[in-house]
């Protein structure tokens, strides 16, 4: 019988060194339905295997539910349990709750199981996000949010979500004869946001699985830090964004180098630039224009120059006017010494 604790154990995982060292076992295997080139999916297979074999993963309403749990079918190795779209916030801290409960009344061992639950930017940052800024307010449980981030509600066949960029082409946003432009707000600055307001939750981090050894590190750093922490991945999508398949590597790498996906962590308060982000930020990089990301996809098939001038001139100003390149968009008052008039 395991001894009774108020602690809940965590895994102490170490950075993978190198490609070479990435343990070969797989807990997101054969038997799902995604896409040909669904960079979400390969999400799943690498943080699981980050992750390791004592995981839990709880998973939200989404093409992560649905295509890899076809009837009598499953690709998931780990425990894996659905929730509401809405859901994954809650269902985080409650399992990292009743986990902590059994250990404490030694109904089960003590010992490091980790909790992930993933979601959509539909489930994560449109229609849950009042429960992970909820999960990420609680330092007694330890859990990792991971939202997975292909721009729409895919699933349902590709409607507009609030992570949805600008002017892009969704079921709900069609371009027409009158109006080309049928979207017009800028993206939702997830992680950004959490960051700043959950002084509570130890890790946050972007990442793109094009860079997926360094997106792998960053679920083992948020898995063995304690506490709540939240991953926000950006995922491109054959289906929704429009392109051939073999290209979405690519894409993934092209959202960084042109700077509309800035890679950084925030690790208990210190932010840090990521890879190709702070070579940009440190001049070391120059960054590529959007351009060449968006019109490989035909999503943006409608922009005219003037559209691309318009997305470019707003990656600029996240670049050249946030206090933080990218990621934080304050600016400091001139004056920032004068008090309240
Ligand atoms: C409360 C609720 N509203 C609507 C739906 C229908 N629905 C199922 S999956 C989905 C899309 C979810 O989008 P996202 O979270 O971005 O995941 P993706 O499908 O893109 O992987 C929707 C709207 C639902 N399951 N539950
Ligand atoms: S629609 Fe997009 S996210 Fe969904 S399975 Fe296909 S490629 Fe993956
Ligand atoms: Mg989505």
């Amino acid at each position: 019988m395991a001894t009774p604790t108020n602690i809940q154990p965590i895994h102490n995982l170490d950075p993978i060194k190198g490609v070479k060292k990435i343990p070969l076992e797989e807990f997101f295997t054969s038997g799902h339905r995604t896409c040909q080139g669904c960079e979400s999916a390969l999400v799943m297979k690498m943080m699981a295997k980050a992750a390791g074999p004592r995981t839990i993963v709880l998973g939200s309403t989404g093409c992560m539910y649905v295509a890899n749990t076809t009837y009598y079918s499953t690709s998931w190795v780990v425990p894996w349990m659905h929730t509401q779209l809405g859901s994954s916030g809650s269902a985080a801290t409650g399992s990292a709750a009743g986990l902590k409960a059994l250990m404490r009344k030694g109904k089960i061992k003590n010992e490091p199981i980790n909790v992930i639950a993933f979601c959509g930017d539909g489930g994560g940052a449109d229609m849950g996000l009042s429960a992970i800024s909820a999960a990420l307010t609680h330092p007694d449980y330890n859990l990792l949010i991971l939202m997975y981030d292909n721009e729409s509600y895919a699933n349902t066949d590709i409607q507009l979500s609030g992570s949805t960029p600008y002017g892009a082409h969704t079921t709900f946003s069609p371009p027409g004869k009158m109006k080309r432009i049928m979207h017009h707000r800028w993206k939702k600055n997830m992680a950004g946001m959490l960051a700043a307001g959950h002084p509570t939750c130890k890790y946050i981090a972007t990442v793109c699985m094009s860079y997926a050894l360094q997106s792998m590190n960053s679920v083992r750093k948020a898995l063995s830090i304690g506490g709540p922490t939240f991953i926000h991945s950006l995922d491109p999508c054959p289906k929704g964004w429009d392109y051939d398949p073999m290209l979405s590597h690519e894409l993934g790498e092209l959202a960084v180098t042109t700077g509309v996906w800035p890679l950084y962590e925030v690790e208990e308060g210190v932010l840090r630039l990521i890879g190709k982000t702070k070579e940009i930020a440190e001049g070391r990089y120059r960054r590529f224009p959007v351009r060449d990301y968006l019109l490989k996809q035909g999503r943006f098939a409608h922009f005219t120059d003037d559209d691309i001038d318009y997305f470019q001139s707003k990656v600029d100003e996240m670049w050249q006017k946030w206090l933080i390149p990218g990621v934080i968009p304050f600016q400091k008052d001139v004056d920032s010494n004068r008090g309240p008039t």
